[in-house]
């Protein structure tokens, strides 16, 4: 592998940093003398905060590393997850703590308080029971942002079913094959959803899946939409028949701490999803840990709304199981963030006074590109502390983030995780660490991460390579559904005689050794001999005042190996035609300024759109089919699948 060429250093060159201020740093929950305890002894540190939770058995072991890469944590300790997230908060008397403001998206609202959580997930306990769900059997659960999501997971939770949420804006086919490999016996769903101020129908496609896939007993339906749905006599029955009549009181009972707690898909390399298994003492313990130092939560008093979906990694552990089990107050918000205007999540920020507030960086761009002059029509002086998640922020979008939402002053924190890693790994912690935009920084207290080269040696500061996780962690998944050869090639051959985990993530340190993650390892180009990421450069181009938003590839290239091919969205305003020849011009020579010439694009198509991902990633993939001249490849993972041929159009007629 080539180092990176000196002169690609413009991420490094990134170098304003924030300070906390002194009256955060008073008041916070995470200090930076945490760092010093875990580094002392890191399984005394994981073991003290293990007592974050309430234990039905104490663990005679913290870890257990013997049958690597499988680990256990927290060995023989016993605990009910979903007792930790609802009745402890109950007993220790607050039962009347609203610990969910649910929005819908057509304006009905719905205040949960802890005491009705703990009977709503007990009537829901009751209701699967009865249905013939018990420990280790898998539920899918295909729904909205509705309450009874929510109450679906904790149900599963407490039963020890493991859940498998599929997102709601997957197709039948996607739901089928996760349903299929995970052999799931109950489907959780709603007769139809919002979408952006329509109803549209769900339960059809869980229909056409479960025809197909026979190890489905019941469909639990929630009436969402007053759709009109097809009904299988005995195999689908009502949430408001079944649930309703429940007695709401159910005792859980404790499981190990290695009791399996969901499987979650996520895409591979291959076109076969991967369902990453977590399991549930280690989990929780990360997962309550990280959303108590990142996000700073103080249970009594802070508002908390992190903008994800159940259907993705980032809704179970920092909406669920996080912040429930550290007795959050928290919004919850079923719908998109421009219905039924381009200012709703301010209006809601306002309205219920949040504080705290957890976005990604692909929304904060939309947000940009909407204009300033949106949120700025909104109270927004509730909020304290801002997060990122997802993908790499460029500097350009934190420090509009920062500004104009958070007046300034608020820190930023831009969290660096996985699935496969349960819960946030690499984040500054607002009240001690001095935030550099576009950096994540650190591996949190009790963490250990590197950036390592091909032979798996760590590179010097100021150098690039790939990002290791070297040590266990609690929440870390403990295998892939039914394939445990899968996991073994996938994480732990890349770096296998050290006995990393390979994240599969580029990165570098900078010249204090903070970690800069620059994206995809299989988005990082090859140019000349030298190793650019597609984000340097997208970073670059947004930091030109005409581009909205950028997405750059790798293109085959005889000459130099690999062309960089710029796609952007220009601001509105800029026109195209013969301008816009003007506008690609300008930004060649702006990259070439920002990076060096070598990442000057060899290309730059101006484009009305870019193909994302449902949970908002862009599909470099498919661009690169468009810059190598190629048939387009399979689309059915793109939020909107006509965006290709809106590319492709207006490519042909020579834009
Ligand atoms: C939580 C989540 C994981 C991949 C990861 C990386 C990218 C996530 C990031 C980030 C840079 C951040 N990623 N957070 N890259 N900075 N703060 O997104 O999980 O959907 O499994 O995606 O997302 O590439 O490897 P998941």
């Amino acid at each position: 592998m080539t180092e990176p060429h000196a002169a690609l250093d413009n991420l490094l060159t990134e170098n304003r940093t924030f300070p906390p201020s002194e009256e955060f740093a008073a008041q916070a929950n995470a200090t930076a003398e945490l760092y010093d305890r875990a580094n002392a002894d890191r399984e005394a540190f994981w073991a003290e905060q293990a007592g974050r939770l309430s234990w039905a058995g104490g663990w005679d072991q913290v870890l257990d590393w013997s049958k690597a890469p499988f680990a256990r944590w927290f060995v023989g300790g016993k605990l009910n997850v979903a007792y930790n997230c609802v009745d402890r908060h109950v007993e220790s008397g607050h039962g009347d703590q609203v610990a969910i403001h649910w929005e819908g998206e057509p304006g009905d609202s719905r205040a949960i308080t802890y005491a009705e959580l703990q009977r709503e997930v007990s009537r829901a306990a009751n209701a699967l029971t009865e249905l013939g769900v018990g420990a280790e059997d898998r539920v899918a659960i295909y729904m909205p942002m509705v309450p009874e999501a929510i109450f679906s997971m904790l149900a599963c939770a407490r039963l020890g079913a493991l859940h498998s949420v599929v997102f709601g804006g997957f197709s039948a086919e996607a739901l089928r094959t996760r349903i299929e490999d995970s052999r799931a016996k109950l489907v959780i769903t709603t007769d139809g959803q919002y979408r952006r101020g329509k109803p549209a129908p769900l339960k059809p496609a869980v229909d056409e899946a479960v025809a197909k896939a026979g190890s489905v007993e019941h469909v639990l339906v929630v009436k969402r939409t007053d759709t009109e749905v097809e009904w299988t006599e005995g195999r689908d029955v009502w949430w408001h028949d079944v649930v309703d009549r429940q007695s709401d009181r159910h005792t859980p009972e404790a499981f190990d701490a290695e009791h399996p707690l969901f499987i979650l898909y996520t895409s591979g390399t291959t076109g076969r999803p991967k369902g990453i298994l977590h399991t549930s003492g280690g989990y929780l313990v990360q997962s309550s840990y990280t959303h108590h130092a990142v996000f700073d939560l103080k249970p009594d008093t802070d508002v908390y709304w992190c903008t994800a979906d159940i259907g993705w990694v980032t809704g179970h552990t920092y909406i669920v199981y996080g912040p429930l089990s550290n007795r959050v107050t928290q919004v919850v918000y079923e719908g998109t963030p421009n219905t039924p205007h381009e200012g709703r999540h301010w209006e809601i920020i306002q309205k219920y006074g949040v504080s705290i507030y957890y976005t990604a960086p692909t929304l904060i761009r939309t947000f940009m590109k909407w204009g300033a002059d949106i949120p700025a029509k909104y109270d927004l002086s509730s909020l304290r502390v801002l997060g990122s998640v997802g993908e790499p922020i460029n500097p350009e979008a934190w420090i509009w983030y920062r500004e104009n939402i958070g007046a300034g002053t608020t820190p930023v924190v831009d969290t660096w995780w996985q699935t496969e890693t349960g819960s946030i790994m690499i984040s500054p912690l607002p009240g001690a660490t001095s935030t550099k935009p576009g950096s994540a920084q650190r591996p949190l207290p009790g963490i250990s991460a590197k950036v390592v080269d091909d032979q798996g040696v760590e590179v010097a500061k100021g150098g690039g390579g790939y990002l290791v996780l070297d040590e266990p962690w609690p929440s870390m998944l403990r295998g892939i559904w039914g394939d445990e050869e899968r996991y073994r090639d996938t994480y732990w051959s890349r770096f296998g005689e050290q006995g990393f985990y390979f994240a599969g993530d580029g990165a570098k340190y900078d010249a204090d050794g903070d970690i800069w993650l620059l994206g995809r390892v299989d988005d990082v180009m090859n140019v000349s001999g030298h190793r650019i990421s597609t984000t340097e450069v997208e970073s670059a181009l947004v930091s030109h005042p005409t581009v909205a938003e950028a997405a750059v590839v790798g293109a085959t290239d005889a000459t130099t190996g690999q062309g960089i091919v710029a796609f952007v969205i220009l601001r509105g305003g800029v026109a195209e035609g013969s301008d816009g020849a003007e506008a690609i011009k300008a930004l060649r020579e702006h990259v070439a300024k920002e990076i060096g010439p070598i990442a000057k694009p060899r290309q730059i198509m101006v484009v009305p759109e870019l193909p994302k991902t449902r949970s908002g990633k862009i599909m470099r993939r498919l661009l690169r089919d468009v810059a190598e001249n190629r048939q387009i490849g399979d689309v059915t993972t793109l939020a909107d699948s006509s965006v290709m041929d809106l590319i492709s159009s207006g490519l042909k007629s020579g834009a």
